[in-house]
């Protein structure tokens, strides 16, 4: 009786004094699944031309009335919006036609301002006469979901391809999961993943981790593969696997040696090359137009040619040949150390061990080289791989999912981090872009809503390298969060600006002055400056890359030291060989110096250091104002959860400055 009464007086009283006080104020509830697809069903316009995902998209979605045209003699991919006509060579270009439409719609999400047709304004929906092709073929995202659920390095909950169940067993006290291939895929959601890369041009996918089991190969997963390769293709994504170079010696290949496996797998032996024929035969007669592999050979405990006295040319011209009656490509991976090279300075082994085999790869085989000569860290000058490689096809691997930039619990905006690269590695040079995705099962699929915006700028950089990274920006603030109403147009100004200062800000209260890889222990999060462990490579040693003592800091690279600086191509070489014109933002990444070293602010290096940290702490201090006051524009839930992360985020920063400056201070006294 009570709780009846209750509720009628609260449906009486309360509801409408709620709804006529904050309704006009009210923002719809979101979880962050739509991604920056929150369009509305619109359902009026008609659409004309042949029946597709486009049609279907723009029928459902769009404001305007479109026509729909092929047109063969285009390139493909590319397309061209005039006057409410799309014209592209197939079905994929007329979709990604049509998803241009809709996110010039989708700014203003309604349709208010185009209700008579027609041109709108520099927001709103279509431009007459727009053309776009893509810069790069090859716009791959790298998973790295190992087959039992689990992602390394994923930070957005676990794998949205494989699925795992619990082994009953537990290690430091987590569950252990091991590989479940009877459960069944997930079709819905690698519909909504497809669309999603769809809509920012995202053409291809690598579906397992580049520290790869070799039973990715076995007949249950390959039928796996071949689901998800059904479910993509509409949407323009071809599949790709990463391989484990030893799959011949543990698994079966079809028609190969009646099921058994080789006994080595030296790339040089007859029996391995027919293994991976048979292996590609099986491969493509399911999926016809599979991309290829990916691999991470002799390297961090990987198998490789290597281990057979061969090189990695020889490797990876085995597997071209295997795939090339197929059009497949191999992305042959250069993070490489401590193999061949072991004890060269960590950032100089890809040079050394790839420099020499230039030309001597198959015209199918990409030489895949992470953006900076290290690992991903928030910042590191370009690798030099880039300079040193000019006959074999190379591409760049970025990582989206924020490894060594907080994971996804801080918010880092990655596109600045990205161009600065492509300032240094023309763009031209590269065949194609891959992205290390920071995609898992968690409901807003990247874990922190503002990691949405690296996953959609790196597909928005791989369509076209040269777009600002504020233009992304901009336009993924405008789709995720809405810039309808007047009020909320300044907020997302804000906002642009938190994203656009967010990476420096990171470098700043993580390792500023050129100081790298003074993460914790394997999990690379926290700060951990003075860590030495005996049973570990010593690269793998924070004290390595600083090698901090009580007279100077930093890690000589210049002719004096490594001679890393000599892998660069001019003007770089000299420039960053010379203390006097070495730009400062990598001053300890290249150089050692006295810890009475003055910088060009005047500044000792200490003194340096406690004001680039303290400087990133008052940065993350000013995002945490500017999102409270974003409040009232934001929808209750995703301003919460961002809400959260940068106050966790904020007590990251000024732990990473006490511990950082404790422990380089103790050395200055
Ligand atoms: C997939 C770093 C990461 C590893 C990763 C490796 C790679 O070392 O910490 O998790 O392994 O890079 O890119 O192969």
């Amino acid at each position: 009786m009570r709780i009846k009464s209750l509720y009628q007086n609260w449906v009486k009283w309360v509801l409408p004094f709620y709804l006529f006080t904050f309704l006009p104020f009210s923002v719809s509830a979101e979880d962050g699944h739509q991604l920056w697809l929150r369009y509305q069903p619109v359902n009026k316009a008609k659409v004309t031309g042949p029946e597709c995902i486009a049609a279907q998209e723009l029928r459902t979605y769009s404001c305007q009335d479109v026509v729909l045209t092929l047109d063969a003699a285009m390139e493909q991919d590319a397309y061209r919006i005039s006057d409410g006509v799309i014209t592209a060579k197939d079905e994929i270009g007329l979709l990604y036609g049509a998803y241009e439409l809709l996110r010039r719609q989708g700014r203003s999400l309604d349709c208010a301002r185009d209700d008579k047709g027609g041109a709108r304004d520099d927001k709103g929906g279509a431009r007459d006469d727009i053309f776009s092709k893509p810069f790069y073929k090859l716009r791959i995202l790298n998973h790295w979901d190992n087959l039992n659920g689990t992602i390394e390095r994923g930070y957005a909950g676990l794998s949205i391809f494989w699925k795992g169940k619990d082994s009953g067993k537990s290690f430091h006290g987590h569950p252990v999961f091991v590989e479940d291939p009877d459960q069944p895929i997930n079709a819905e959601l690698i519909k909504e993943y497809a669309r999603a890369n769809a809509s920012i041009g995202i053409n291809g996918t690598v579906l397992n981790n580049v520290n790869a089991s070799p039973k990715m190969l076995s007949a249950v997963y390959i039928n796996k593969v071949k689901q998800y390769a059904d479910i993509l293709r509409p949407y323009g994504i071809k599949v790709y696997l990463s391989v484990n170079f030893a799959s011949p010696m543990s698994i079966p290949a079809k028609g190969f040696n009646g099921g058994k496996p080789v006994k080595t797998a030296d790339p040089l032996n007859a029996q391995v090359k027919a293994w991976w024929k048979a292996k590609a035969k099986e491969i493509y007669a399911v999926i016809p137009d599979f991309g290829g592999f990916l691999v991470k050979a002799n390297s961090e405990g990987q198998p490789g040619p290597f281990d057979y006295k061969r090189t990695h040319a020889d490797g990876a011209n085995m597997l071209a040949d295997a795939v090339k009656p197929y059009g497949g490509i191999i992305m042959w991976r250069s993070f490489v150390y401590g193999a061949a090279h072991a004890g060269e300075d960590r950032v100089k082994q890809a040079v050394s061990e790839f420099a020499s085999l230039d030309g001597k790869f198959r015209d199918n085989v990409i030489l895949q080289s992470k953006n900076g000569p290290l690992d991903f860290q928030p910042r590191e000058p370009y690798a030099p791989i880039f300079d040193n490689i000019k006959q074999t096809k190379q591409m760049a691997e970025l990582q989206i999912t924020q490894e060594y930039l907080g994971q996804s619990r801080h918010l880092v905006y990655l596109a600045p981090m990205w161009q600065e690269f492509f300032g240094f590695v023309a763009p031209e040079k590269l065949v194609g872009i891959a992205g290390v995705a920071n995609i898992g099962l968690d409901t807003n699929w990247c874990g922190h809503h503002f990691s949405q915006a690296n996953w959609y700028a790196f597909g928005r950089l791989a369509w076209d390298p040269r777009m600002r990274s504020e233009d992304i920006a901009n336009e993924w603030l405008g789709l995720t969060f809405g810039d309808k109403e007047a009020g909320r147009q300044g907020v997302l100004e804000q906002l642009l600006s938190v994203m656009q200062r967010s990476r420096e800000a990171c470098v700043d209260y993580m390792m500023p002055i050129g100081l790298h890889h003074i993460f914790a222990f394997d999990e690379h999060y926290g700060p951990e400056p003075d860590g030495y462990n005996a049973h570990v490579p010593y690269e793998w040693c924070p004290v390595y890359y600083h090698q901090a003592n009580k007279d100077s800091i930093g890690f000589d690279r210049t002719h004096t030291g490594s001679n890393a600086t000599a892998q660069y191509r001019e003007p770089y070489c000299t420039l960053y060989d010379n203390i006097n014109t070495c730009p400062e933002r990598y001053l300890l990444w290249f150089h050692r110096v006295p810890w009475s070293y003055r910088l060009k602010s005047g500044r000792t290096v200490l003194e340096e250091m406690d004001y680039r940290y303290t400087r990133g702490v008052s940065e993350v201090e000013d995002f945490v104002r500017i999102w409270n006051e974003a409040k009232p524009y934001i929808d209750q839930q995703r301003w919460n959860e961002v809400q959260a992360r940068l106050e966790h985020q904020l007590e990251n920063a000024k732990e990473w400055k006490k511990v950082c400056l404790d422990y380089f201070g103790s050395f200055n006294k």
